[in-house]
């Protein structure tokens, strides 16, 4: 398994419920590394851009509304495996069906309010980063326990 990027997002509502701690917290707990952080009120074309492949759907609306309606945290995340671990920590899209102990099983009930957003692949980790950040936004660094995570 491969050294990865993804893209996480706390989404609207994760913020104004105040959960950035706790869904940040899971992902330090577990060992990836935080490479990039902010805290973004993201503009109506970036979202568009972000959700294209859901431009179809009738709920696309609904969902761009959502994501512009109050800030974000923006947050890249490295390591091992981390965009497929990612979506597991994160639970599945409908937090009713998603398992207790995932992010979005223990802190939401619908789709539309879901709280968080990861990556479904390397590349559109890849490609989300560069479409949230800026070069300058992400950094390169070594953790002090690197050596205490990975042999
Ligand atoms: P995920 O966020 O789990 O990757 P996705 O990429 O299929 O899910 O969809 C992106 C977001 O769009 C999702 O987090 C919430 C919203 N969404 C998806 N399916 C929906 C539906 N059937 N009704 C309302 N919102 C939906
Ligand atoms: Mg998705």
């Amino acid at each position: 398994t491969q050294v990865e990027t993804t893209y996480i997002m706390i989404k609207p509502d994760g913020v104004q419920r105040g959960l950035v701690g706790e869904i940040i917290t899971r992902f330090e707990k577990k060992g990836f590394k935080l490479s990039g952080l902010k805290l973004f009120q993201c503009p109506q074309d970036l979202a568009e851009e972000h959700y294209k492949d859901l431009k179809s759907k009738p709920f696309f609306p609904k969902l761009i509304e959502y994501i512009t309606s109050g800030p974000v945290v923006c947050m890249a995340w490295e390591g091992i495996g981390v965009v497929a671990s990612a979506r597991k920590l994160i639970g599945s899209t409908n937090p009713l069906q998603a398992e207790p102990g995932t992010i979005r099983g223990d802190l939401a009930v619908q789709t539309g309010r879901n709280v968080v957003h990861g990556s479904d692949s390397p590349e559109n980790g890849q490609r989300e980063i560069a479409l949230w950040f800026k070069e300058s936004e992400v950094c390169e660094w070594t953790p002090a326990q690197a050596p205490w995570l990975i042999e």
